[in-house]
């Protein structure tokens, strides 16, 4: 039976840039699940009203009677459960270690990664999202869009620099969930897929081992995320 995944769309359908979704795509591909990915965007709250909040990525198991599960912790915890092969919480990464770098992706390179690429992401919405995005993200940010982004270029080393605790994890460990790729790898994959969806802006240097560690992401499950629209930086 097929999960079905919403997951947050561009103006094409298969540009897809959530980070919070990459996660959830792929916690999926770890597992082999069959999956059916309906594209959403940000104005169709109508189509996940039956979760009662307005955010993806949405999991519905069909071969769990129809069961919704939403929040990408919650989608990861929730597959381990439902399907205990191929664990994203390996002993190796743990998770309350796991839920530490969940915080601060989101705290650090979330938002490092929002300053280099906001127009990038307005600009390949699907046009009805448009508005709702602008008034929405401004309102967030207390400034036009233009002027997140105003410094870009600037703030991009700072940015680089941020990111040291995962190259000192990638120094000694393949994955940031040890030997193997787990849940700690997708989470981090995330904002990555997010902003190579998106944008044409490089944002690591190829001697990084980021950069590398990047690209073992993108061949993964086949080369799942690679075979998905995005640039090459
Ligand atoms: N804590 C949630 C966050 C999900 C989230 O913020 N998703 C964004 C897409 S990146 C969303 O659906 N936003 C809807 C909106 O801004 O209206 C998770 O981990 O899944």
């Amino acid at each position: 039976m097929t999960i079905t995944l919403y997951d947050l769309a561009g103006a094409e359908d298969d540009r897809r840039f959530s980070p919070f979704c990459w996660r959830a795509k792929m916690a999926l591909a770890h597992k082999s699940l069959p999956v059916e990915e309906v594209p959403w965007r940000f104005t169709e709250k109508d189509v996940i009203e039956f979760t009662e909040q307005g955010r993806v990525p949405v999991i519905v198991d069909g071969g769990n009677s129809g069961k919704a599960v939403w929040d990408s912790w919650a989608i990861a915890e929730y597959l381990d459960d439902a399907y205990p092969e191929n664990l994203l919480f390996t002993e190796q990464s743990g998770k309350a270690s796991t839920y530490f770098l969940k915080c601060w992706v989101e705290r650090v390179v979330h938002p490092g990664i929002v300053r280099q690429v906001l127009m990038d992401i307005h600009n390949h919405l699907h046009e009805k999202d448009k508005d709702y995005f602008r008034t929405s993200r401004e309102k967030v940010f207390g400034m036009a869009l233009e002027d997140v982004v105003a410094s870009a270029e600037e703030s991009l080393p700072q940015f680089r620099a941020s990111l040291e605790p995962m190259r000192a994890v990638l120094g000694r460990y393949a994955f940031m969930g040890g030997d193997e790729p787990a849940f700690a790898d997708h989470i981090a994959f995330g904002p990555f897929a997010w902003a190579r969806a998106i944008s044409e802006r490089k944002l690591l240097e190829a001697e990084d081992p980021i950069f590398a560690w990047r690209e073992r992401m993108l061949d993964l499950y086949g080369g799942y995320a690679r075979s998905s629209p995005g640039y090459e930086s």
